[in-house]
């Protein structure tokens, strides 16, 4: 009895001490709480500019007496009285813009001719000397709301360049353009973004003086000033123009940012209007100093503001899906412009190029097969779970898969319970610690060897590659080489 009772305490003794030793082994294999997560790499991006990458596709639209005239740069001696859309119809754009995909508008407010579509209290150029509505409209509240009904975030674009102002190249224009601005601004409901023009083509009609002005880019506008006064009015706005400070341009109206984009770029020298920087703009600095992420904006038609003569040159749904690949798909914002006609509305051809990208998207990104798939990575961060490569297939962007600080080439592999076609491998990196992947190649298993399918330089954002399509049944994800141990929060295969 006495014997049993101390084999048995013995047992439990020993049973308690495997459990103990097994969950200490468990703990350190397994426990988030010793291990730190990656330091950012600086610069980061605002917690305004996620907001923005996370919406991945804009409108844009371009509505003015151009659309009245054809001209796509009106002189500004336009008479405000051909405005006259005589089925205008918000609801009409943003319903198939938000059908299509797309998560925001940004509008015209005025373009270079110096019309307004709200009718300004600083000016007599406006909706409000125009026919539509007997000027008693406001195309600029009827959009905001619009949007707002529908959940469209709303953007404004002021042309700072004004081909009708007398006093454009004077003190007294960077007033008036503040005081719109102002307008804009306060009157609307919040704007998440600003899109200042970096042209300035000199003639105008300019009160009448009819003549060519010049200002300097760099200092006319002052734009310091102007940005810390309208984010005064709102404080979550960023600002898009070829050089920031939040968002620059792409150097292009093609719908194309570079195979290699950094998010980052070194403002400095940079100036909108700047030229002979466009590939720069292109591509971004990988030792950039600020965070200033590329938007790719570019027309559904080939001129930016309405012309019948252009009903058949629509761009197809397949060649929207290409600029969606080389926007979206290389880490940038899709700004697409989508004019409205002379009746107010968006044009039958360009409705159904937009129906046909969003079926295109649907079709080609409908299964995910990497969510069903084992994955498994060559290391992960101090073997936690928090870290570790399945944060890549969780249907998670707030997790993600990390190395150890010197580990800045690794590898992951997903295996496939059976052979699958595959044509888009898509990326993501967890850009909240900044942009760090520099170099990656994608190899499939075929004929019981590694074979290489695709290889890229940055992730950023998203990153899509299309591939000739291949069947296999595991593929292999080599990071070559990174600013620092690689952080991707989501990987996908289609
Ligand atoms: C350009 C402008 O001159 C075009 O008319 C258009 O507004 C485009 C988005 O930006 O610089």
């Amino acid at each position: 009895m006495t014997t049993s009772i101390k084999t048995k305490s013995y047992s439990i003794l020993k049973a308690i001490t495997i459990a103990s030793c097994l969950m200490l082994v468990y703990s350190a294999c397994t426990s988030s709480s010793k291990v730190s997560s990656p330091e950012p790499i600086y610069p980061i991006p605002t917690d305004n500019q996620m907001a923005w990458h996370e919406m991945e596709m804009n409108a844009f639209i371009h509505f003015t007496t151009n659309t009245f005239t054809n001209l796509e740069w009106g002189y500004g001696d336009e008479s405000p009285s051909i405005f006259n859309p005589t089925e205008l119809d918000v609801e009409q754009w943003v319903t198939t813009i938000k059908d299509a995909g797309l998560k925001g508008l940004i509008l015209t407010t005025k373009h270079h001719d110096g019309f307004c579509l709200w009718p300004s209290e600083y000016t007599e150029h406006s909706v409000k000397n125009s026919s539509y509505k007997d000027g008693e409209g406001d195309i600029v509240k009827e959009v905001s709301d619009a949007c707002a009904k529908h959940g469209l975030k709303f953007g404004v674009y002021l042309s700072p360049w004004d081909r009708n102002r007398s006093d454009y190249g004077e003190e007294s224009y960077i007033t008036y353009f503040r005081n719109q601005l102002e307008e804009l601004l306060s009157n609307y409901g919040p704007v998440f973004e600003m899109w200042f023009d970096g042209a300035n083509g000199g003639d105008g009609y300019y009160g009448g003086a009819r003549e060519a002005r010049k200002i300097d880019n760099k200092t006319y506008y002052d734009w310091p000033t102007t940005i810390e006064f309208a984010r005064n009015l709102q404080p979550n706005i960023i600002f898009f123009s070829d050089a920031g400070p939040e968002i620059r341009w792409v150097g292009n109206e093609r719908g194309y940012v570079g195979a290699t984009n950094w998010n980052t770029i070194t403002p400095d020298t940079l100036y909108a209007g700047k030229a002979g920087i466009e590939d720069l703009l292109n591509r971004g600095s990988e030792d950039g100093t600020h965070w200033i992420p590329g938007e790719v904006d570019v027309s559904i038609r080939p001129g930016w503001f309405y012309h019948a003569h252009e009903d058949s040159k629509v761009k197809t749904p397949e060649e929207l899906f290409d600029i969606y690949l080389t926007s979206v798909g290389r880490g940038s914002v899709l700004l697409l412009n989508i004019p409205p006609d002379r009746r107010g509305l968006i044009h039958e051809n360009d409705v159904k190029s937009l129906k046909g990208l969003r079926s295109l998207l649907d079709s080609r990104f409908a299964k995910n097969i990497a969510q069903d798939a084992k994955i498994s990575a060559d290391s992960y961060r101090g073997k936690s779970k928090q870290y570790s490569p399945d944060n890549m297939i969780d249907n998670d962007n707030n997790s993600y898969w990390a190395t150890d600080d010197n580990i800045v080439n690794s590898s992951f592999e997903v295996t496939f319970e059976k052979p699958e076609e595959i044509s888009y491998i898509l990326l993501q990196e967890f850009i909240q610690l900044g942009q760090r992947i520099k170099s990656f190649n994608i190899e499939v298993w075929e004929n019981d060897n590694w074979k290489e399918v695709a290889s890229a330089t940055t992730i950023g954002h998203k990153r899509i590659l299309k591939l000739d399509p291949v069947t296999t049944n595991k593929i292999r994800v080599n990071i070559n080489d990174s600013k620092a141990c690689p952080t991707i929060s989501n990987f996908e295969v289609y």
